[in-house]
Parts: structure tokens; sequence; C-alpha cells
């Protein structure tokens, strides 16, 4: 009886142990929270540009220093964190070598459309670019070229087409009455390396010299592979020009003008663009000095300060003479499409084609063919191997390099500038009229 009495208390006692959790006033233990998944990425959008030049082959240095430009925009764009469609917008540049070859320039062009770039920069070469531009406007991608001067390029009536340089009738007649101006010559010699370019640049320059009445002795030929040009000089010696224009890149004028000097060849050489680079020094040497050349915009040391110490910090080196205006050309691209709002070629190129863009090379507006408005054309000549500027010719009028640079120069801000934005070249206000004289331009 007992026992029973005591295996009742117990049982009682355990039971109300074990509805009271042992005895302490404990609640139970809230769920623990599950681990928390990472908000979803904010939606982006990948927008592919293409940049084509020559990466291999004698005038890689050219090709590199234009992509390079162009990589630089689509970093800083990226840096921007620019929003398209209300998506992160990932600017890709697809890069691609065209060897300065016509055919290759077509393959990497459809190679490009095929990988639905939407816009494209270059390409470096007028050869290449104008063969390459008919892919571009049938597949409606526009493209700007920021080195290819041929006239050609955007007398096609193609949409898709722009450039940001000077144009080959511009800039022929500029170098052509500089070098007729200053060291008068009665007869010159016109060689050029048969390219859409040199050929090209080379009649442009006859022409005007046959206007200005002097004489011209019949055109002799290389190719862009040039580089003993001993039977042409050995020539065109016996005849005796005063000056000697070249149509063809720096690759192969360099060598030319080299080979003029050790046959004992006495007369002024002028180039164009394509041999208008410090390029000349280092393979002309000696005979390279007291050169003219032009180039079919500002120099690109002239170019905006931002542009040019960013350029330097990244590749480590100076821009050699269009990377400022692939930059810009990029820069256009990218600013069409945050104006349309879409990568969508449709809506952003009627947005390029009216644009007005403050840009490293001064203000860009784009005329009814796709042409850069009011393109500056610089000429230089060679000193100490560094091709100096010696004069800009804007809307006709040669205007002394001196003169151009301070009109450009920003004002001095009369009070301290609150990181204010760098200023682009403008156009000098009241333009000289008459041509500066290269004093070094005889030798
Ligand atoms: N403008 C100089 C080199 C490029 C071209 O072929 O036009």
């Amino acid at each position: 009886m007992q026992h029973s009495k005591l295996g009742i208390s117990l049982l009682a006692a355990a039971t109300a142990l074990a509805l009271t959790g042992c005895g302490k006033d404990k609640k139970p233990e809230p769920p623990k929270p599950a681990v928390q998944a990472p908000p979803p990425p904010p939606p982006s959008v990948e927008i592919k540009l293409g940049h084509v030049g020559p990466l291999t082959g004698g005038i890689a240095h050219l090709g590199k220093d234009n992509e390079n430009g162009a990589q630089l925009a689509i970093d800083e764009a990226n840096e921007a964190k620019i929003k398209i469609e209300g998506k992160d917008a990932k600017f890709v540049l697809l890069k691609e070598d065209d060897q300065a070859d016509p055919k290759v320039g077509t393959t990497v062009a459809q190679k490009l459309v095929d990988a639905k770039v939407v816009g494209v920069v270059g390409h470096l070469n007028s050869g290449t670019s104008i063969p390459a531009s008919e892919i571009y406007k049938n597949a409606g991608v526009p493209v700007i070229s920021g080195s290819a001067t041929n006239p050609k390029l955007t007398e096609q009536g193609f949409k898709t087409q722009f450039r940001v340089v000077g144009r080959d009738d511009q800039q022929g007649p500029a170098i052509a009455s500089f070098l007729a101006g200053n060291a008068k010559p009665k007869l010159v010699a016109l060689i050029d390396d048969a390219t859409a370019y040199g050929e090209g640049l080379a009649n442009e320059v006859e022409k005007t010299l046959k206007e200005a009445k002097i004489k011209v002795l019949p055109r002799e030929k290389g190719t862009d592979k040039t580089t003993d040009w001993k039977a042409v000089l050995t020539k065109l010696k016996g005849k005796k020009p005063d000056a000697v224009f070249y149509g063809g890149m720096d690759a192969t004028g360099g060598p030319l003008v080299k080979q003029a000097k050790e046959l004992g060849i006495k007369a002024v050489f002028a180039f164009g663009d394509g041999a208008c680079t410090e390029e000349m020094g280092k393979l002309g040497g000696e005979a390279a000095e007291g050169l003219l050349c032009s180039q079919a915009g500002i120099p690109a040391a002239a170019a905006d300060k931002k542009f040019l110490d960013a350029y330097k910090a990244k590749f480590k080196v100076d821009p050699i003479i269009y990377a400022p205006f692939t930059y810009d050309a990029a820069k256009l691209l990218i600013e069409a499409i945050k104006k349309a709002n879409s990568p969508d070629p449709a809506k952003y190129l009627p947005e390029l084609a009216k644009i007005e863009y403050s840009g490293a090379t001064g203000k860009i507006a784009f005329d009814d063919k796709g042409d850069r408005k009011d393109a500056e054309i610089t000429i230089f000549t060679m000193k100490a191997g560094k091709i100096e500027p010696l004069a800009v010719v804007k809307g006709g009028k040669t205007i002394p390099f001196a003169e151009f640079a301070q009109a450009a120069a920003p004002a001095a801000p009369a009070a301290p500038a609150a990181s204010a934005p760098a200023e682009a070249p403008k156009p000098a206000a009241e333009p000289a009229k008459d041509a500066p004289k290269a004093d070094a331009a005889k030798k």
C-alpha cells in the first residue's frame, strides 16, 4: 500500500516535470532562420562593339594605337556604370586584325556582324574600310573610322558610315598648297603605294599642284609592302625634281626617304597622314629631317589632357596619331546608345547622325554624308626625329599652329575652378590669311 502511494506520487511528479520542461520556466526555442540567399543581381545587358585595324604587318603600330583609343573609351564607359533600358550596361570590345588587306577586311567585318556587334570603330585603312562598309550597311551596323581618309568611304550614300577625321580631298590640297607655298618647287615627282588611300591622296595632291601651274612628273608606283625603292628613285634622280610627294604609309615611306638621301637626291619630301608619324624618323633617320607632312585632324598631342593622361596611364606610351579619334569614335557610339536608351542600331543610328559632341579631339558633328563637319588638317615638319606642327588648315584657311593652340587653350579661371571639364580645342576666331613658313622645308 505504502509502495503503491509512493508510485503514484512519483508518476505525478514526473508528469509535472515533463509538462513544465524539467521544472524550469523555459519557453520553446524559436526556429532558426534559414541561411539568407544573396539578392538577385540587377538585370544587365551586354553591348558588343567591334574595332578593326591592322594588328600584324608593317603598320601594326598604327593599328594598336587605334585599338587602344577605342579600348580606353570602352573601359571608361564600364567604369561609369551606364544604365540602358534600366539595365547595367556592360560594353565589350571585339578586336579584329584586318592586316590592312581589303579581303581580310571584309572577312572580319562579316565575323563581327555574325557576332552581333551593334557598332564598329574602324577600319584604319581606306582600302579595307571601303569594301567593309557595304557589309556593315547591309547589316544596319553603324561604323565610324578614326583614320580612313579616302572620300569614297562616305560618298557611297551608306547611312551607317561615319568618320571623325578629314578627307583626302581636304588633306591633299592642304599639304600640296603648303608645299607649293613654302618649298616653291617647279617640278614635283609623285609616288604612291597603289592603295585606295595612297593613290587617291597622290591624285588630290597632283590636282592642286597642277592648278598652281607646277609641273608634275609621270606617276611612280610601289605597293604597301615596298621597302626597296632604289629602282624608282634612281629613275627620278635623273629628272631632278625639286620635291617628291609620297602617298603611302610610314612603313614604306621611311625606307623611301632614307634611300633617296643615300642616292643623293636633293628634294623636299612630303607625305600625307599615313607617313606623318615619328616612325618616319626611326626608319628614315637623318634623311627624315625637314620633311613636310599632314594629318587629317589636330595633332594627337593637342587632344584633351584628360584623355592624354588616361591613355598614358593605361598603355604607358603616348598616342601615335589617331588614338584620340578612335577614342572619340567609340565614345560617340556609346553616347548615341545612351541618348536612344537602346543598343538597337535602328534606334540609336538616328541619334548618332544628329549628335553634337565635345570630344577629346574637339567638337564633333556629322554632315549628311557622315563626314566630320569642319575637320582640321594639320601640317607638320620633322625636327630632331619629332614631328612638329606648323599650321592648321580649317575651312580653307591656314592658321599658324601657335595661334591655333592659343585659341584652343582653356582660359585661365578667375577663381579656383571646381573640377571643371577639360576643354577641347576650339578653332581660332580670326584665322591668319597666309601660311606660315616652314623653315625646315628645304633640304
Ligand atoms: N589616312 C591614312 C591611313 C589610313 C587610310 O588608308 O586612309
